[in-house]
């Protein structure tokens, strides 16, 4: 690709279109462009011959096969990608020079993946699990990358325990087993002999772990940057992805089943929202803290397992994420991009957070291995939208064809060309901050409180998402062979909470926990997902309609829905079409031998029992399902008949209005809440 289009373009669609092929209506040939007249039989002596080495298309076909897969990635294996932009709402220029934070008016291409962290690339979406949330900004200075996770907090403070990390979390090294789970007894072994880990597994064992939805997550940068401004003050600046739909989860056991049903069940839910033109939005936050204030927040900000709560430093909201453009291809995108913490402009630059420095090594190389050699920055999804020159040459799939005789610095033939370009131009120059001591491997004493932070979370719960981390402790150690290691993550938490320490110990069998409980009584709000945003919009209803339904009627209710974005999907008894008065009609997505409760946010019900046995009891049995979920059930009509059959008339969340405006209100209010977590079930 020559400068000039690379100097032309800033947008990031327009290169790849240079990259896109559609094969359809096309001639078939070789990669070598040779026509061929024959795809489907090798060629071989005679028709029951053997196959003969002359055979180059065979040869071509099946080695190229052969060779499809890559390494998958060690860790965040799984991930799910769209294209979106950013743009800004006001000018940092008072905190950082970095180009694409300076113009409200000035859009910035962005490629976002989502992962999970522990399964493979096959495993459900749908685990209990800290999901990746890495944004690649294509800038006119380059890329940066901002490689977030849906959690703020890391479970370690030095980047050298990362493998230990790693190789405890993922399936044992003797059968392979569990795949994309935690609850197993090597990693909980390292949580209790590991106890830096405390407040990361406390967001863990939190519905955080199961959000709902890729779009309704939170991002977190993790750890302490600088933004640097352009006299060279710098700032320490941690970052947030804040979803416009709110931060929502799953149950537990949803999730679970949702593993089987619907594997891909986040992965569906991103695209299909991208294709029905309800782009996924996350606005862009910063907490901003002065070099001198370093000190004063009575924990250090280099250490990975703290946040900065958001009652003591407010999150500035600066900008806005649009994700508005599905993949075309998923191995050429998804797959291929290669993040990195270390892609940075200029106007961002580290900390010594020990862990980032780690993370600083780790992503190059493991993008070496991945993606077979130095060039993978030339791979169409990884380019920046601004040339590159230095005297890097050669290697695996290298693309560019580099003119001339001169690839070293120093040189006179070219003028010392290419040439580094100062500060004042617009070249990285690295913060140049004071740091004196002897080398030592230790741990800064700063770094030593591992629980605070963990009941600062716990204390910031609602009594709903107590229960669930109870439960979720309770599943992950019931699953636990080793008696010992139940013991001690039980005594361990009970540094946290002797509440959450002792319910866990009765479910799983072992003695009440030795610690004292934690005298910190400080709370932050913002860590509940109960203060969240709450919209009814894009979320999935399931409407039972059967034919002979009141067309008018259900019309009216089905329109009000739409009206304000929520997605509706029918249930009939067969596919097709399902007929009801005045010509009202809609065409039925599912049956209940293809739906599944788990698949939805709320269920509407208009036609009640039918002569079919098993169609009232796959019904039955999805509406106790999706009540024991917590979730909205509305029923007009002879849905009524279905609320009283379960018992379920007058509880939290049920709604059932004969007027069917007050019915719309009340039902969308009801979606817009997601989830009744005070109804017994
Ligand atoms: Fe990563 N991490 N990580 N990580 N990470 C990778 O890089 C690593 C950490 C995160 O969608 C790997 O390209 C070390 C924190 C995301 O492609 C690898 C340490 C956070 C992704 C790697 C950490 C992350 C990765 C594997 C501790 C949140 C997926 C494949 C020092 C701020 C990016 C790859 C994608 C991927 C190393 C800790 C986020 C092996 C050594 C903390 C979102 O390089």
């Amino acid at each position: 690709m020559s400068d000039k289009r690379d100097m032309s373009q800033n947008s990031k669609d327009e290169q790849l279109e240079s990259f896109r092929v559609n094969d359809k209506g096309k001639k078939l040939t070789t990669n070598q462009g040779l026509k061929m007249s024959e795809d489907e039989f090798s060629l071989k002596v005679g028709e029951r011959g053997p196959t003969i080495m002359e055979d180059f298309h065979f040869r071509e076909k099946l080695t190229h096969f052969d060779h499809e897969r890559i390494p998958e990635r060690m860790v965040h294996a799984r991930g799910f990608a769209a294209h979106g932009e950013f743009q800004l709402y006001e000018s940092m220029s008072k905190y950082t020079k970095a180009k694409f934070l300076q113009e409200p008016s000035k859009k910035t291409p962005v490629f976002v993946r989502f992962s999970t962290v522990n399964g493979s690339k096959g495993s459900a979406d749908t685990v209990r699990d800290a999901r990746g949330f890495a944004t690649k900004f294509y800038t006119e200075e380059g890329n940066y990358d901002l490689v977030a996770n849906n959690i703020p907090v890391f479970f370690i403070q030095d980047g050298i325990k990362f493998p230990d990390l790693v190789h405890s979390f993922k399936p044992e090294p003797d059968n392979d087993i569990p795949q994309a789970s935690t609850a197993h007894d090597t990693f909980w072994d390292f949580v209790a002999n590991n106890q830096e880990s405390a407040h990361m597994i406390m967001w863990i064992m939190s519905d955080r772990a199961i959000p709902r939805s890729f779009r309704m997550m939170e991002g977190f940068g993790v750890h302490t940057f600088r933004f640097v401004n352009d006299k060279g003050k710098a700032h320490f600046v941690k970052f947030h992805w804040k979803p416009l739909l709110g931060t929502h989860s799953l149950v537990w056991d949803e999730a679970q089943k949702l593993a089987g049903v619907d594997p891909d069940f986040h992965r569906n839910d991103l695209s299909h929202a991208i294709e029905n033109g309800f782009y996924p939005e996350f606005e862009l936050g910063v907490q901003i803290l002065a070099e001198e204030d370093e000190f004063k927040l009575g924990f250090d900000i280099l250490d990975a397992t703290k946040i900065w709560p958001e009652e003591d430093i407010p999150v500035k909201i600066i900008g806005k994420m649009t994700l508005n453009q599905n993949v075309d291809n998923f191995f050429a995108e998804t797959e291929q991009v290669a993040f990195h913490p270390g892609h940075v402009v200029p106007g961002i630059d580290f900390t010594n957070d020990p862990l980032l420095q780690g993370r600083l090594f780790s992503y190059l190389d493991t993008q070496l291995i991945r993606l077979g050699g130095p060039n993978f920055h030339e791979l169409p999804i990884n380019r920046p939208v601004v040339p590159f020159h230095n005297n890097q040459r050669d290697g695996y799939g290298r693309q560019t064809i580099n003119q001339g005789k001169v690839a070293y610095h120093r040189n006179s033939m070219w003028g010392n060309t290419p040439a580094p370009v100062s500060e004042e131009k617009g070249g990285y120059k690295n913060y140049q901050e004071k740091v004196e001591g002897r080398k030592i491997r230790a741990r800064s004493e700063s770094f030593t409180d591992h629980f605070s932070q963990a009941t600062l979370f716990w204390n910031s719960m609602s009594p709903a998402e107590k229960k669930h981390i109870i439960d979720a402790f309770s599943f992950e150690l019931g699953k636990v062979d080793s008696i010992s290691v139940r013991q001690q993550v039980v005594d361990m938490f009970a540094n946290v909470s002797l509440k959450l320490a002792v319910a866990v110990a009765e479910n799983i069998g072992v003695r009440p926990p030795k610690g004292r409980g934690s005298n910190i009584t400080k709370a932050s709000p913002a860590l509940s997902q109960e203060n969240t945003i709450f919209k009814a919009k894009t979320r999935k209803v399931a409407v039972i309609l059967t034919n002979g339904f009141p067309g008018p009627e259900v019309k009216y209710v089905l329109d009000r829905f739409v009206a304000v974005g929520m997605v509706l999907e029918i249930i009939g008894e067969n596919l097709g079409v399902v007929e009801g008065t005045s010509g009202v009609s809609y065409n039925v997505d599912y049956t209940f031998l293809t739906a599944d409760s788990v698949l939805f946010d709320a269920v509407y019900m208009i036609n009640g029992s039918r002569k079919s046995q098993k169609f009232n009891k796959d019904a039955a049995y999805f509406i106790d399902e999706a009540f024991s979920h917590y979730k909205p059930i509305g029923a007009t009509h002879e849905g009524r008949k279905w609320l009283e059959v379960n018992q379920l008339i007058g509880k939290p969340g049920v709604v059932m209005k004969d007027d069917l405006k007050i019915f719309a209100d009340e039902f969308i209010q009801a979606v817009a809440s997601h989830r009744f977590w005070n109804r017994a079930v």
